[in-house]
Order: C-alpha cells, then structure tokens, then sequence
C-alpha cells in the first residue's frame, strides 16, 4: 500500500450543526492544545496545519428541515472539505482531520476516496451512523455519515463531490458498536456491513477484531481511511463527548487497536472527531485523541 508517512496535513473543521450538543465545535483547539503538532513532530513527521475551516454559527442560520437540521450548512463545509482534502491527497500528504461533530465525515470521506479506485473504512463508534432523514429520531446529520458514504440519504450530501458511493459495504468496518437505532439495524443487515460490537469485542478480543478488520478494508483496495469518534471509547476513558454511551472502548484497547492498524501500514488518512471540551474533564477526551494519533504514527511504548 502506498503509505505516505513523511507529510501529515492538520485541518480542523469546528462543526457543531450536526450534533444537538453544543461544545464539539471546540473539538480542533482541545486537540491541538493536547499537543497534536508536537506529537507527530517528534514522531519524525513534517507536519502542516492548515488551520480550521469556516463553520457558521447556528444561531445565525435557520435549522431548516427538522428531519435533516441545517442540511444545507453542512452540505457546504462539506464541499469545502472535501476539495481541501482532494488537494491534499494529490500533494501525496497524509490528512488528518480534527472535528467536530461526526457529520463532517460525509466531506471528509468525499475528499479522500476522490482519486482512488476503491477505498476501505474504519468505522470507530458508538453507534452506527447509517441513518438517513427517515429512520433518524433525532434529525442530526451527525447519525447520518456512514449511510451518506454508502450512497444513502439525501441526494445533496450523497454527490457531494460528484460520485457516489464512495464505499463498498464489503470495505467498510464498524469497531465498537453498542447503540444501534432499528433503521440501521435493517441497513446493517441489508448491506452486510461486518459490525464489531461491543458484545464481539468482548468475545474475540480487540486483536483477532482488529485482524479480520485489516482484511475486510484493504480487500482489493489502494486506500484505507480511519474515522474515529471518541464516544467509541468508554465514558470512563473519554468523558468529553456528546452521546456517551456506556460499556465501551477501553484505553488500552483502543492503543491496541491503533498500533495495530499502523502496523499493518494500511491507513491512508484518518479523521478524529465528537470531542467536546464542555463536557469533558480537564481535557482528557482530546489527550485520549492525540495519544491515540500517536499510536497511529507508529508511536511506541519500547
Ligand atoms: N443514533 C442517534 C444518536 C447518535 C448518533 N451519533 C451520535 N449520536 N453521536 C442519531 O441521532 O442518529
Ligand atoms: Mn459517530
Ligand atoms: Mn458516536
């Protein structure tokens, strides 16, 4: 796999419109005062941030539909995202993108998948985020993401970018499920995406989950991307997040799981997202994240 690990690009993007909570727009800062850039740097990267993108203000702007709140905000930042990233790509750099609430994915995954055949995905969560306006209880794009890069949900953040799907299901795999709406239950079926729940975790252990994974996502493919929302960790561990569910990710796990991954040298980019500093404990969720990144770039213990 061409792995590209001598440039990383940082881009934040503050997105909060896809979530009901407040707060995860402040997601990139606690990131980058965590010490991303440093990290990564003395990792041996050349590391270029690029800042974060501009997200409007919710209260300037009105929720519209209320089954796909601020549908068409979200579709915008998208598009700037994703052409953002397709320049990263093209200039051979890994990107690394900070959020924001997990509706970001939608562009993220448009930019990266762009110039490649066929690309796998590491589905870190949670939950499933394969709702669409219909199934969804809440409206949040935010549940939304993964159903979207299937080629599911509504035509304007399904062609974002101009192609569709960007995924295979038989690509993509879900790591840590244990909220699980009865829409996405059905799709989860319909497509035979292979979820990891908590349940198989448990059973099989993080590591024979994270081999099956590596086949299922570098199966006939040039690229494989990472987007990993902190509420797949455990409350205890990853406190600042805005849905937390119970039961999940341990710490030591979640490492695992990194270096695993990094080990196999498939990762292509990866994504880090639902950090909200509001709700967290001295900024523990964004140090989790960034130690997380470390173990993504090869960081090791000896
Ligand atoms: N499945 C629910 C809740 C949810 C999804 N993603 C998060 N929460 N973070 C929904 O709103 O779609
Ligand atoms: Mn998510
Ligand atoms: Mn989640």
């Amino acid at each position: 796999k061409d792995n590209q690990r001598q440039g990383i690009t940082i881009i934040g993007v503050p997105m909060d419109l896809g979530a009901d909570r407040r707060g995860v727009d402040m997601g990139p800062s606690a990131i980058r005062y965590a010490s991303v850039q440093e990290k990564l740097t003395l990792l041996g990267f050349d590391v270029k941030d690029l800042g974060n993108l501009q997200v409007p203000t919710p209260e300037s702007y009105d929720v519209g539909e209320t089954h796909l709140k601020y549908l068409r905000e979200i579709t915008s930042v998208n598009e700037e995202l994703a052409e953002t990233l397709d320049k990263v790509v093209l200039e051979g750099c890994f990107p690394l993108v900070l959020g924001g609430d997990h509706s970001i994915a939608i562009g993220t995954i448009a930019g990266v998948a762009k110039r490649r055949k066929r690309m796998g995905l590491v589905w870190f969560d949670a939950h499933g985020d394969l709702n669409t306006a219909e199934t969804s209880p809440t409206g949040n794009i935010h549940g939304m993401p993964l159903a979207v890069s299937l080629g599911i949900g509504h035509p304007d953040l399904v062609n974002l970018a101009g192609f569709t799907p960007k995924v295979q299901p038989e690509n993509i795999v879900v790591i840590g499920a244990r909220s699980l709406d009865e829409g996405e239950r059905h799709l989860i079926r319909e497509k035979g995406i292979r979820v990891f729940t908590m349940h198989d975790i448990d059973r099989l252990g993080m590591g024979r989950v994270i081999e099956e994974s590596i086949d299922i996502v570098s199966k006939d493919t040039d690229s494989v991307h990472l987007s990993l929302d902190l509420d797949g960790m455990d409350p205890k561990d990853a406190p600042g997040v805005g849905t937390p569910v119970p039961g999940g990710i341990s710490y030591r796990e979640s490492h695992l799981a990194m270096e695993m991954l990094s080990d196999a040298g498939v990762l292509t980019s990866a994504e880090f997202v639902e950090v909200n500093p509001i709700l967290d404990r001295k900024n523990c969720t964004a140090q989790a994240a960034v130690a997380l990144i470390g173990s993504v770039f090869g960081e090791k213990i000896l």
